[in-house]
């Protein structure tokens, strides 16, 4: 193992407060950009970080609180069954929900990261040098062909939103959404009717498309539907501007680009305002969309619901701390299981279950690409 908890902890800056990522861009030394985390922790290394012993007074930062004050604790456990408990207790009236691809594969898109299923394992009929470069902006301009077919086969032919998607959807229906930062590109979240005003795409959208130019030549800006990308590539054309001939690039931000100014102008007063965090289907792996779970206040409480361990880092400060250990109160729940199941466990416990299940057997399936 690569690191200890005291480690961690002696590592940790208690004073600063949360950040956003910055990345050095070629042209802008301040510019906030997308990109992959690599500096991360392994599965194996969060696990640990989970099952501490929590009552040594080595590793528990605010044991003595704890020990003196149990009531400032916001969830007894990080087991679905304490949030369940304190939403029947407590309404919250400002919930935002993150989400990743895990929200999504469900209906068939696959996500990044799942081994075997997730698109990084399986892009190697398209023989680029990392796979992050299919959504690498220095790339695409070079060699923007495998971006373009990897949609063809990607997507499937009528699509409907998954059973998470409706529960968010439901949640902005009773005014209880604060506003969905979504990670996503594929418009589930639209086709669900989560209002516009409601939704940060914060890595883009399919929805619409733009001219990028050509490497050394920057684009028109031209704006072009979603419609005039299907068009080419089903007829397996790259998509170029009828204007002046650059590339036409669907609006999804990739690495090395900036993220929608919408989310740069909500994110930090929305996190202040949250009384609870749902993140669904992520493995908070891109920053710095993951930063923004640090945000939420230090009693706000936190719940993950993903198929596998994400978002655990040992800091006070930074990422999830399941083992009530490193951060002042207790509050962040993990339900290890699927994003739908978790989402009917909400709702049931918010009282609208049967709404929910209504919404998604009436949804008729659509082509989106
Ligand atoms: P990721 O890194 O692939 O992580 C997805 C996480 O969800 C993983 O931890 C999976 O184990 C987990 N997971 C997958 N399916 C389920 C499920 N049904 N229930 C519970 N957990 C599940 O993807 P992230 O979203 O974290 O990474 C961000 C990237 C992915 C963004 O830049 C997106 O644009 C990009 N992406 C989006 C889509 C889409 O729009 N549907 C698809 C693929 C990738």
């Amino acid at each position: 193992m690569s690191f200890s908890i005291s480690d961690l902890l002696a590592d940790a800056n208690f004073e600063q407060p949360p950040q956003i990522a910055q990345v050095q861009n070629k042209d802008e030394d301040d510019q906030v950009a997308l990109f992959d985390s690599d500096t991360d922790l392994s599965e194996e290394e969060m696990e640990e970080l989970v099952n501490v012993d929590n009552n040594s007074s080595d590793n528990n930062f605010y044991i003595q609180d704890k020990i003196n004050h149990p009531e400032l604790n916001i969830v007894k456990d990080s087991s679905m069954d304490s949030l369940v408990e304190l939403l029947q207790k407590k309404k919250f009236k400002n919930i935002i929900v993150m989400t990743g691809a895990g929200v999504s594969t469900a209906v068939g898109i696959p996500d990044f990261r799942s081994p075997n299923t997730g698109i990084y394992s399986n892009l190697g009929k398209f023989d680029l040098p990392n796979p992050e470069d299919m959504f690498d902006i220095d790339y695409f301009l070079y060699n923007p062909q495998p971006f373009y077919f990897l949609f063809k086969d990607l997507y499937p032919d009528k699509i409907k939103p998954s059973k998470t998607h409706f529960f968010i959807r439901l949640l902005a229906d009773k005014g209880l959404l604060l506003r969905n930062y979504t990670q996503n590109i594929d418009t589930l979240e639209r086709l669900a009717g989560i209002p516009d005003e409601l939704l940060i795409e914060s890595h883009g959208t399919l929805h619409s498309a733009h001219c990028v130019g050509i490497k050394d030549k920057p684009g028109c800006h031209k704006e072009y539907s979603r419609e005039f990308i299907k068009e080419k590539i089903s007829a397996k054309e790259i998509p170029y501007c009828t204007e002046c001939g650059g590339l036409v690039k669907p609006d999804v931000v990739f690495f090395g680009e900036e993220l929608p100014q919408k989310f740069f102008d909500s994110y930090y007063e929305d996190f202040q305002k949250c009384d609870l965090l749902l993140v669904f289907g992520t493995s908070l792996k891109v920053q710095p969309f993951c930063n923004l779970i640090d945000f939420a206040k230090i009693d706000t409480p936190r719940c993950l619901i993903n198929n596998r361990l994400a978002g655990v880092t040992g800091h006070p400060r930074k990422g999830f701390d399941f083992s009530g250990t490193f951060q002042k109160y207790r509050r962040d729940v993990f339900y290890k299981g699927n994003c739908d199941d978790g989402s009917e466990i909400l709702a049931k416990s918010m009282g609208f279950e049967d709404e929910l299940n209504e919404l998604v057997k009436n949804a008729e399936p659509t082509a989106i690409f």
